[in-house]
């Protein structure tokens, strides 16, 4: 087939892909509606997709994946550099020139009898000063499909690259899908993601953790900008302003669901509304104003299902009724449609499950949806979204919010003293371990900034970074952290979370506004428990105030633990943090002692 463009950078590395791959043909994907039709009918008949039932939901599409390749693989992702420093502790490493020798041995004839297709795709609005420009070379019908939902791709992309040699250069095969020879290798330095032997999400889909934050955080340090794993939305008065947050959890720990939040009803009689920009991913760069702008480099959502339903997150169930595609989840014999754990309390007694094994809703333990199982639905589909996200220029970042799940430690909320202290909070980040990533589930690890799993570069210097990101910009946003995850000592949780979680979020919008006095604790400034309205709330004044309160053993426990990680870290790890880990220390000895004495 004719090649969709003569910028002879891009033609010269599809040979050398060509050559190596050895497909029997090459498609070029335009982003036009007959082709993409094409494609879902090729698909189906293969059975690599299922039609869903489409009067109830038009556009939309069902695909299992194998079994052993059902969540991102931490161990099989490189970061590659000439230099190990580069990488950092807490990246896996291999010289480029070992992981290329690897991997040219396992593409060697891996689309042999298989179609390659050429998506070129944006992150970034196209032709938006914030956005960059990829290739994805696939052997997966279902990885263009996904493609076409998640980023913008086609012919447009290449009237903005014209002949520029600036693009990400992706290679993806799903060769045997071997779980030994699976993996995910990012070469930094030559701005290119080779993919093999995985046929899942986060692992496939290069345009989003693989591009627009491992390879993007590496152009960031390098460009002086930030790619982030958050969320980004829009928080509007009754007088019509609208403030916008960004918003740092790691991976199953609740950005899809703040970020389309609804309001309770006292606020939404009095005119307050959420907007979503985005849901996972945001690049933030600083502006003539001081202030951090963000993009969200996507252009769908590829949500958790589990757990998703009309009550607990209405306006990601309404974007996944048309032009969808689920994976994971059961499929329903009965009318051909999907369900997942809480869709509602009414499951399918004749349907399969996500291993294509028959499957009662109503009688099997097992669980039908694998608790990974995701949706992939086009964010125009969300009916609250911003009217500002596609935004060219990004929207102005008031407030960064940090958080995790902690059944212990950490309060409801607090503020950060200082850019410093802000970025100190945001590296002792710390989560309890979701299934997002294979491996076990509920194990506290440190996730600094929600980037553990991908920073393409040395955490020390990315701390650093952000660090100077606060001093370049005149006017920061305040940095804070929450907690909707605190338990109580029969585990269950203490915060109803979920649309609740916006009276958090308004005594966040009003300390960015002076509008709200604050108590100075031994963390960081907390809010006086009267300041958090809890009217029409089922939480007593004494819940609340446990939530807000900071139990000084188990900060000292995390200090030793913050400690360790920062020594892992080595060399690379600013004065500036090490400063602010001792003045916690301080705080919280000299807060025992005096309860001692
Ligand atoms: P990734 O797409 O993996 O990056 O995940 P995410 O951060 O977008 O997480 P998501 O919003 O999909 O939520 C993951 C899980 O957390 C779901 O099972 C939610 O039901 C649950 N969850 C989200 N918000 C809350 C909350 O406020 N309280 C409680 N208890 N659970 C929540
Ligand atoms: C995450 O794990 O943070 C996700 C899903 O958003 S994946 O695209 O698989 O990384
Ligand atoms: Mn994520």
């Amino acid at each position: 087939m004719q090649s969709l463009t003569s910028n002879s950078n891009v033609l010269k590395w599809i040979d050398e892909v060509v050559s190596m791959t050895k497909p029997a043909n090459v498609v070029w994907i335009d982003g036009s509606d007959e082709q993409l039709s094409m494609l879902r009918e090729e698909a189906c008949s293969t059975g690599e997709l299922k039609a869903l039932n489409q009067e109830k939901y038009p556009g939309c599409y069902y695909h299992r994946s194998q079994k052993d390749d059902v969540a991102r693989m931490e161990d099989k992702t490189y970061i590659c550099t000439t230099d190990r420093n580069d990488a950092g502790p807490t990246n896996n490493w291999k010289s480029p020139k070992e992981a290329y020798e690897l991997g040219r041995q396992i593409f060697e004839n891996a689309m042999w009898g298989r179609t390659m297709y050429i998506i070129p795709y944006s992150m970034g609005p196209v032709g938006s000063p914030f956005s960059k420009i990829g290739f994805e070379v696939t052997d997966s019908i279902y990885v263009v499909l996904n493609m076409n939902i998640m980023t913008r791709i086609g012919k447009k992309v290449l009237d903005v690259l014209g002949d520029s040699n600036d693009f990400v250069r992706g290679l993806h095969g799903k060769c045997t899908l071997d779980i030994d020879k699976r993996f995910i290798f990012h070469f930094p330095e030559d701005n290119t993601i080779w993919s093999c032997n995985s046929a899942y999400g986060g692992n496939v889909l290069l345009g989003k953790k693989c591009f627009a934050l491992r390879i993007a955080s590496y152009q960031g340090w390098k460009q002086g900008w930030l790619a982030e794993h958050m969320l980004i939305l829009g928080i509007e008065n009754p007088q019509g302003e609208v403030k916008y947050v960004a918003a740092a959890f790691p991976s199953a720990c609740g950005k899809t669901n703040l970020a389309m939040l609804i309001p309770p009803e006292i606020y939404r009689k009095k005119g307050y509304r959420v907007w979503t920009v985005g849901d996972d991913i945001a690049w933030l760069k600083i502006k003539e104003d001081g202030r951090l702008w963000a993009i969200n480099p996507e252009a769908g959502f590829f949500g958790v299902a589990p757990g998703t339903n009309d009550k607990s997150n209405y306006n990601a169930m309404m974007s996944t009724k048309k032009d969808t595609i689920f994976t994971n989840v059961a499929y329903n014999l009965d009318d051909d449609t999907v369900w997942w754990e809480k869709f509602d309390s009414n499951p399918p007694e004749n349907a399969l499950d996500w291993q294509g094994n028959s499957w009662n809703g109503k009688t099997s333990a097992e669980k039908g949806a694998h608790p990974n199982s995701r949706f992939t639905a086009p964010a125009k589909n969300c009916p609250c979204i911003s009217g500002e996200w596609e935004s060219p220029e990004g929207v102005p970042i008031s407030a960064i919010i940090f958080g995790g799940r902690r059944a212990k430690t950490a309060p409801l909320v607090y503020q950060s003293r200082s850019w410093q202290h802000g970025v100190f909070v945001g590296s002792s980040l710390a989560s309890e371990t979701t299934a997002a990533a294979a491996g076990k589930v509920g194990v506290v690890r440190r996730d600094p900034m929600a980037m553990l799993p991908f920073c393409g570069y040395n955490m020390g210097e990315y701390f650093g970074h952000w660090l100077n990101m606060g001093k370049k910009a005149g006017n920061p946003p305040k940095i804070f952290h929450v907690n909707w995850f605190r338990t109580n000592d029969k585990g269950d949780f203490l915060w109803p979370g979920y649309g609740e979680n916006f009276r958090v979020l308004e005594w966040i919008i009003k300390r960015c506004e002076n509008g709200v006095g604050a108590e100075e604790s031994l963390i960081g400034f907390i809010p006086k428990a009267e300041d958090i309205n809890t009217e029409e709330l089922d939480v007593s004044e004494d819940v609340l105030r446990g939530l807000l309160t900071i139990d000084v053993e188990s900060w000292l426990e995390d200090i030793d633990s913050i400690g360790e990680f920062y020594n892992k870290i080595g060399d690379t790890l600013p004065e500036g943090l090490k400063e602010e880990l001792s003045i916690l220390n301080q705080n919280l000895t000299d807060a025992c002692e005096g309860s001692i004495a």
